[in-house]
């Protein structure tokens, strides 16, 4: 019975976060990649933030990020609490940012993957991230 319970409590906690999504998720981007302080992320704002991004993550600075370069730097971001399945799961992100499969993450594909996840939260695809919407 007790097992149960928990149980119940770890499902409502997953849809709870899944339901916070969308706000969470352009709370946090507009708290990133906001330089200018107006709340609101621009189409420029935001590749030029990648672009810096992907500058430190390259580590050996040949204009590509290797698997190790990028499983480096994610467990050094990830959250204390994810670091038990922390390389897994950097792992799969890696695989999924590499789309040829090369081994390498390109600056081509760093920031296609980024503006995939800027036009899914840019809702009225006016190439701004404002809250509220
Ligand atoms: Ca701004
Ligand atoms: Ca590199
Ligand atoms: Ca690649």
């Amino acid at each position: 019975m007790k097992k149960n319970v928990l149980l119940m409590s770890v499902f409502a906690g997953v849809c709870f976060s899944a339901h916070a999504d969308e706000a969470v998720k352009n709370a946090y981007m507009i708290e990133k990649f906001d330089h200018n302080g107006d709340h609101v992320v621009t189409q420029e704002e935001f590749l030029e933030s990648a672009a810096q991004r992907f500058k430190t993550m390259d580590i050996d600075g040949d204009h590509a990020i290797e698997q190790t370069e990028f499983l480096q730097r994610y467990a050094e971001h990830s959250h204390p609490t994810t670091t038990d399945s922390g390389s897994e799961v950097g792992q799969r992100v890696f695989d999924k940012l590499d789309e040829n499969h090369d081994a390498k993450i390109s600056e081509q594909e760093y920031n296609q993957s980024r503006l995939k996840w800027f036009t899914e939260a840019d809702k009225d695809n006016d190439q701004k991230i404002e809250l509220g919407r």
